[in-house]
């Protein structure tokens, strides 16, 4: 070779590899056997419908749901005589006789009935998101070779491919939105090789039998919690084969020596509450979405579920450098190699899209938010009910939807809370005798409003304003005009309750919320006795801060309710403000009580970090010193979701080396340790990227992902952030189409941990201020118009 060739090889060459670490993100998660169990299995779903495939080789499970099938029913769980011990609960909290009042709101401030009945809710009349069926495939017995299973996110579709004695079997599987379908392909690289049985069944309450000559019908109806007729549902699946025969024994259906196979499932429920399909006759709903289904081939069927998907997923691309090393490990292999120390950016990036993934396809505009486990459930008593916990964990799901770009998904959540309003409006008067609308802690699909069962953790009364920060930050970040105008009486009616329910505090004549509680943690107080009920939480005055700021921004802007306005400024300025106490941490509580848990795994007292903005390092450094010093406290160890949401306070406070162990920390195998730090440590992934919490919870996987966004791109307080928490393990990358509050796109790259280059923009046409470290630049463009930056935030039109 002559010298010049050998060096243009060489230069090539180099670049190749430097290309490679920075290839395109593999965007698969890949096993080389089936799965043993359901935190093994991989989900698909259209939002309403959910698949888990196993991917056994003799027999496949692939569980199904359906995100309306819950047992319970509608039900008053309304106390009618709360109000009356109010003043005295008050009373006792004012004078800091906590633990007294804590009696008291046992007694008679919790939910009539059982409520969630300590998170076992299935057979009482609050009720359990359930599992819809299994589906089984039995397939003749014999050794497989070359086996692999694996979940794509590029389109959303699940694949399972083996050689048995000689012949190649592949199964395709996907959950189609736009035909409202599971479709099943079952191939083979050789003729009349494909033989097996099909089976639905459930743990119980259902009845399988054959419905035509190439299908069966699955139907039930669920317990409601009093006179056993509750939900009632019907589950179709069709099987259609080339070559081969196909019969019906009973309740399965046959199929032998075929050449090609596809099963089409459907299913449906009679629920006709806020959201989701509305159909009053499950058996009709799912015949016609069978009929229509299978009127299509599969290549008509795959090409419309892959556009329709990808429509939402090509939204987002995230590049992060690839480790060679770990890059063609199994998944489960790749979470252990991360454990052991194995340097994987790329496997963030993979966890990131897994979570637009995951929302994508449980929550779809019309249909039902987002449940603990999304919509993916295997038993009938799902873990805490799988139900909308109010708290933090609906609203981590949601915590991706604006900033990873997939707003309309946000919709699902907006529906649930404007259904909660009028139930809301019951219990605000009946508990509090307030006017406007209340939610606590639990919510499910039939409208509970009431406190929990536990006053330890059912007390907190500010579920609602939490949920309203999603109304307004939609707003924020789309600027929808027509949407506030939806929106804004929601916001109003959620105000208006805690501008009733507010006391003044004797020490400072602040007003504070009362009751409240700082979510689920307790505190001791002098006498030495345990307490969680509370008046004015911090959480609770930074909630309120923000409603009510969001409140008066929207009235203005809609040019109403003047009066109100006025109510709410005087109100909003007596609330009590955040506060560092003695130790430097930020204050939880009005008092300064002793913990006895100091690593509690909520850590709400910095909500006014993240989601909030009201501390930030360059507006409150006192606070953000603060708010560092309380993470410290608290630890980084603690359950799945607990993680996700240190990981995006990290992120607000520019510690991109801490988000990346936080990361590393959720990405860390269930059981790979057992204590971090010297903190007993159970949670991470499942082995199919779950978030462990554990159970499986899905918040952390969202949660997760809104804060990998977090890291590369913040909007909030009227500046766009480039690159604000960027660990030194993340040299290069880039990102396209994350969002930021005002209607930008931005578009980010960076080598050597240094912004090269940048493309914000505008769908609206407002003004915005860019920051890159120091570097600061105000920006005007018209709608429509991009602005390409330079690493000195120079840059062009
Ligand atoms: C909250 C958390 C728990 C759990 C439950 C579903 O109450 O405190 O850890 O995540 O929700």
């Amino acid at each position: 070779m002559n010298p010049t060739i050998r060096l243009f090889t060489f230069v090539f060459a180099l670049l190749a590899l430097a290309q490679s670490s920075l290839a395109q993100t593999d965007l698969r998660l890949w096993f080389d056997t089936p799965a043993t169990n359901f935190t093994q299995s991989l989900p698909l779903g259209n939002g309403r419908l959910g698949a888990m495939v196993f991917g056994g080789v003799n027999e496949e499970r692939i569980v199904l749901n359906e995100s309306s099938l819950w047992s319970g029913g509608p039900q008053d769980a309304d106390r009618p005589d709360a109000a009356q011990y109010l003043p005295e609960i008050k009373r006792l909290l004012l004078a800091g006789k906590n633990d007294e009042a804590e009696k008291l709101v046992y007694a008679h401030f919790t939910c009539l009935g059982k409520g969630s009945n300590r998170a076992r809710g299935k057979d009482e009349p609050y009720g359990s998101y359930q599992v819809l069926g299994n589906l089984k495939l039995t397939f003749p017995t014999a050794e497989a070779r070359h086996y692999k299973r694996e979940l794509n996110l590029a389109d959303a579709t699940a694949r399972v491919s083996y050689e048995q004695g000689g012949v190649k079997f592949t199964r395709e599987v996907f959950v189609s939105a736009p035909d409202e379908a599971i479709i099943i392909r079952l191939t083979a690289d050789k003729s009349s090789a494909i033989n097996f049985n099909a089976a639905l069944d459930r743990p119980e309450r259902f009845m399988t039998i054959a419905d035509g000559n190439n299908g069966l019908l699955m139907s039930g109806q669920l317990n409601n919690g009093t006179d056993g007729k509750g939900m009632k549902y019907a589950t179709r699946l069709r099987v259609l084969s080339q070559g081969g025969a196909r019969n019906i024994d009973g309740n399965i259906v046959r199929v032998t020596n075929a050449n090609e196979a596809l099963i089409l499932i459907t299913a449906a429920t009679n629920f006709q509450g806020f959201a989701g399909r509305k159909t009053a006759d499950a058996f009709a709903a799912s015949a016609n979405d069978l009929a229509k289904a299978s009127a299509k081939n599969f290549s008509t069927l795959r090409a419309a579920h892959v556009a329709d998907y990808q429509k939402y997923f090509n939204r987002v691309r995230l590049t992060l450098p690839t480790n060679p090393e770990t890059a063609a490990l199994t998944t489960p292999a790749r979470l252990r190699a991360v454990a052991n120390g194995a340097n994987d950016p790329a496997l963030m990036a993979l966890y990131f899209q897994f979570g637009r993934y995951l929302l994508i396809s449980s929550s779809r505009p019309g249909g039902l938010p987002a449940n603990l486990q999304g919509i993916w459930a295997e038993e009938v008593q799902a873990p805490w009910n799988a139900d909308w916990h109010l708290n933090i964990n609906v609203q981590m799901n949601y915590w991706l939807a604006e900033n990873a770009n997939l707003s309309e998904l946000h919709e699902p959540l907006f529906a649930l809370i404007a259904s909660l309003e009028k139930p809301g409006e019951r219990t605000a008067k009946l508990y509090y005798n307030a006017r406007g609308w209340v939610a606590h802690v639990i919510t499910n699909l039939w409208g509970f409003t009431a406190p929990g069962e536990g006053a330890n953790w059912g007390s907190t009364s500010t579920g609602a304003a939490w949920l309203c920060q999603h109304l307004w930050d939609h707003y924020l970040f789309t600027r929808d005009k027509e949407f506030l105008k939806r929106a804004y009486p929601v916001m109003k009616g959620s105000a208006r309750f805690y501008a009733d329910m507010l006391i003044e505090e004797p020490k400072n004549k602040w007003l504070v919320t009362a009751l409240g509680n700082s979510p689920e943690n307790a505190f001791q107080m002098a006498n030495g006795k345990t307490a969680h009920v509370a008046m004015g939480p911090t959480i609770d005055q930074q909630l309120l801060r923000y409603l009510f700021d969001a409140c008066i921004e929207a009235s203005k802007l809609l040019n109403t309710d003047a009066e109100f306005r006025k109510e709410l400024s005087a109100k909003r300025a007596r609330l009590a403000p955040t506060r560092v106490g003695s130790g430097g941490r930020v204050m939880e509580w009005l008092e300064e009580y002793s913990e006895p848990e100091p690593t509690h795994r909520h850590v709400s007292h910095l909500w006014g970090l993240y989601p909030g903005a009201e501390i930030t390092p360059e507006a409150t450094p006192e606070l953000a010193a603060a708010a560092r010093k309380t993470l410290e406290g608290r630890g980084d160890i603690s359950t799945g979701w607990s993680l996700a949401h240190k990981l995006n306070f990290w992120a607000r406070l520019g510690d991109g080396n801490r988000c990346n162990k936080l990361l590393t920390l959720l990405l860390t195998p269930v059981g790979f340790r057992k204590d971090v730090e010297g903190v007993r440590f159970q949670g991470g992934s499942y082995d199919n990227l779950f978030d462990a919490h554990p159970p499986f919870q899905i918040d952390g996987n969202f949660g997760a992902a809104a804060g990998i966004a977090e890291m590369l791109v913040q909007s909030h307080n009227g500046a766009i952030r480039l690159l604000p928490a960027l660990p030194e393990a993340w040299r290069e990358g880039s990102v396209t189409g994350l969002r930021a509050r005002g209607g930008f796109e931005v578009d980010v790259a960076w080598k050597n941990s240094k912004l090269t280059s940048a493309t914000v923009r505008s769908l609206l046409g407002e003004a915005i201020t860019i920051r890159y470290g120091q570097q600061e630049l105000k920006l005007k463009m018209r709608k429509g118009q991009r602005y390409r930056l330079n690493a000195e935030l120079k840059g062009k039109r």
